[in-house]
């Protein structure tokens, strides 16, 4: 890892070291994903079959998963990882649950009741990858919120392996989900599909997932389309920044960054610390744990362009990670709890020394779907609501309308909309000629 003195760095160059990577897309990706779309909202399976012999080398018989490989996953799948799923996904939905926002109603006059209710949205669609590896936990995070906001129709695509079957962890999380129609898609034909729909894929409304540069571009450029999807967030490269004083132990941190640096090359890893012995016994740790990791090259690469900072304070530290605003924050700190009302912007945090990401990507409860490259200073990560439509209503009656009707009628004529002012005076009249017969 690199190493700075926070204190010894000018403005532009801390500036310089907090910058993440430009993530600007090759034009020749973004001119390939558009001519991906393009073909598969014009010809639709006819396209996806051509594009899958193309980039998976044969052609399915149907992309659709049938209920005999939905059935074969189950059984043959190692009973503790069918275990480990469930598990799982009863604490994310238990988690999650507790958190959906309940529907409110509020007289604002006499008269005047408004109310917020929610709907799920009807069809949403969501994205496993499994590029370097097949990701049943990311099955897992998209699937119970969707299911527990009650969304119609809930499909989810995912690369075939080699042998053209689809991974069988994915298949049972997404089961377990109440996912019945998952389709062995990959890339960004598999966004054009769900975003435009096809004979064998239901077009959707919505979104989710992470995937490889193809696989955002695509999401990217439907967003924009008339007619396309909405998405659920730009997803960057994975991060995670930690914060550890004197007392954290140097293989404990090294082995947090070690497991968000496994992810991909392009992954951001930040380690700040008080306390310059601690940084360089982390580094020594690196080096001994990369020994025995099976994607130490990965875990290498991105090492090489991560950033090991000394700080005067811990406050400090915290302002360095509030204006980075990483997806995941760890505070191994002997108080963590106590540096936590002065964190502004993360997507996800780690309280002490016993709480790795890995807990959180996998089974703590919380999703692993978190705003990347900074998003976390204006959002936070999936949850039922991304999932969800919240409708405004009000009902107003004869009195409510004479209660607030003027208070309409004077800023309607501020505005020189007459319409608006005679919509309410309309009725205002009704009502005072209404009263007069009696
Ligand atoms: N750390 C990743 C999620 C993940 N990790 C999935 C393991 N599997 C992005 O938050
Ligand atoms: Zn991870």
């Amino acid at each position: 890892m690199q190493r700075y003195d926070w204190s010894a760095l000018d403005e532009g160059e801390r500036e310089r070291i907090l910058r993440r990577p430009a993530q600007e897309t090759r034009q020749s990706t973004a001119d390939a994903v558009a001519e991906i779309l393009a073909t598969v909202r014009r010809d639709g399976d006819a396209a996806l079959r051509v594009y899958a012999e193309r980039f998976d080398g044969r052609v399915p018989e149907a992309f659709a998963v049938g209920i005999e490989e939905f059935d074969a996953a189950q059984r043959d799948l190692a009973p503790a990882l069918r275990a480990a799923i469930d598990e799982a996904a009863e604490r994310i939905a238990a988690f999650h649950r507790a958190g959906m926002t309940p529907a409110y109603a509020l007289d604002t006059a006499d008269g005047v009741r408004c109310e917020r209710i929610l709907r799920p949205i009807q069809r949403v669609g969501l994205y496993v990858p499994a590029g370097s590896a097949p990701l049943p936990s990311t099955a897992l995070m998209l699937g119970v919120p969707a299911q527990l906001a009650g969304c119609r129709e809930v499909i989810l695509c995912t690369p075939p392996r080699r042998d053209g079957s689809a991974d069988p962890a994915v298949l049972y999380a997404a089961r377990r989900c109440g996912i019945e129609r998952v389709f062995k898609l990959g890339g960004a034909q598999a966004i054009a599909a769900m975003a435009f729909g096809s004979a064998s894929i239901g077009k959707c409304d919505k979104l989710f997932g992470p995937g490889n540069a193809y696989v955002t571009e695509a999401k990217r450029q439907v967003a924009l389309i008339e007619g396309g999807a909405a998405i659920d967030m730009p997803a960057g490269p994975s991060e995670v920044l930690v914060i550890a004083d004197r007392g954290a132990r140097a293989d404990f941190v090294a082995a947090d960054l070690l497991s968000q640096a496994e992810h991909g090359a392009d992954s951001q890893v930040i380690l700040l610390s008080d306390d310059s012995a601690l940084l360089d016994a982390v580094d020594r740790e690196l080096e001994r744990q990369l020994a025995d990791l099976s994607r130490a090259p990965t875990a290498r690469s991105a090492l090489q362009s991560s950033r090991s900072i000394r700080v005067d304070s811990i406050d400090q530290a915290l302002q360095v990670s509030n204006r980075y605003a990483p997806e995941h924050l760890i505070l191994a700190l002997r108080d963590a709890r106590a540096a936590l009302p002065a964190v502004d912007a993360a997507g996800s945090v780690f309280l002490g020394d016993w709480a790795p990401e890995a807990l959180g990507d996998y089974c703590s409860g919380t999703n692993h779907v978190l705003p990347t490259s900074g998003a976390a200073r204006y959002a936070g990560g999936l949850n039922v609501a991304s999932f969800q439509i919240a409708i405004t209503v009000q009902e107003v009656t004869p009195q409510g309308l004479q209660a607030i009707g003027p208070c309409a009628v004077e800023l309607a004529s501020a505005e020189g909309l007459d319409a608006h002012r005679q919509a309410v005076q309309i009725r205002q009249r009704a009502l005072a000629s209404h009263a007069s017969s009696q």
